[in-house]
């Protein structure tokens, strides 16, 4: 198996990096009340008092952006499977394709409405690995190397779970995660961690950077907490 390179990581520009800082104060403020806070965001139209538009926040944790050309991309996928894989690029365009709209909503309250999404869903790559018998959750890492994110084997299936190569009708840009970010629909923009590396299939869920920072770790759009999905499934 090879390990896949990023060169090059582009500094992010100050403005962004402070939009990073500011969420990071936002769940020091919040952070007894998270729950509260969500409910607040969710329920009360908060995200209309940010001046943020209708528009992406481009967000890195670690103030760069890891550079990966297409070739070079893999995705590892290890743990409790019965045919650990990697994954190209091109191996996942190859795969069944899913492409939805729905909107992007992060929990400090701006929301971007109908984004057009395209990827393999995260049910037919556990299907293609096989999972074994244990498997409670997948973890998730980024080329950036500080983000991670965990779902449990129920939420990764949900039908709008992705591994997504597309976003706004075209390839994933770099600041957006590109060439591939997972994309978690029912929940909060935090669990669509973006440059993904690697998924390990694992026995327990780990809670993520955000989550280790605040959020909950089951970031369901209407605020909900429990591990399991509160809406209706919709295919
Ligand atoms: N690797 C990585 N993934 C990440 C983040 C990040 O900082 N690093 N931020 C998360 C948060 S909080 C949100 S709201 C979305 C924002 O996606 P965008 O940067 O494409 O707007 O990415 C998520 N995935
Ligand atoms: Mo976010």
């Amino acid at each position: 198996m090879t390990t896949p390179k990023f060169t090059k990581p582009v500094a992010v520009g100050r403005r962004v990096f402070l939009g990073v800082t500011g969420l990071a104060a936002l769940g020091v403020v919040f952070g007894a009340s998270i729950q509260n806070f969500l409910g607040d965001v969710v329920g009360s139209g908060l995200g209309g008092l940010f001046p943020f538009g209708d528009r992406f926040r481009i967000y890195s944790i670690t103030g760069t952006y890891p550079v990966i050309k297409d070739k070079d991309y893999r995705l590892e996928v290890s743990g409790l499977v019965r045919q650990p894989m990697t994954f190209t690029l091109d191996d996942l365009k190859a795969m069944p394709a899913t492409a939805f709209t729905k909107d992007f909503q992060c929990v400090t309250g701006w929301r971007v409405p109908d984004v057009h999404w395209e990827g393999v869903r995260l049910s037919d790559i556990l299907d293609v690995v096989g999972v074994r018998p244990g498997a409670v959750a997948l973890t998730f890492e980024s080329y950036d190397g500080e983000d991670s994110e965990s779902l449990t084997i129920h939420q990764a299936r949900l039908p709008e779970v992705i591994v997504a190569y597309k976003m706004l009708g075209a390839p994933v840009t770099t600041e957006h995660g590109g060439p591939v970010r997972l994309y978690v629909g029912p929940m909060f923009g935090y669990k669509s961690l973006k440059w993904l590396s690697a998924i390990r299939v694992v026995d327990q869920v780990q809670p993520g950077f955000w989550e280790l920072h605040g959020y909950p770790v089951n970031g369901w759009l209407n605020g909900s907490t429990g591990p399991k999905n509160p809406y209706p499934v919709q295919v």
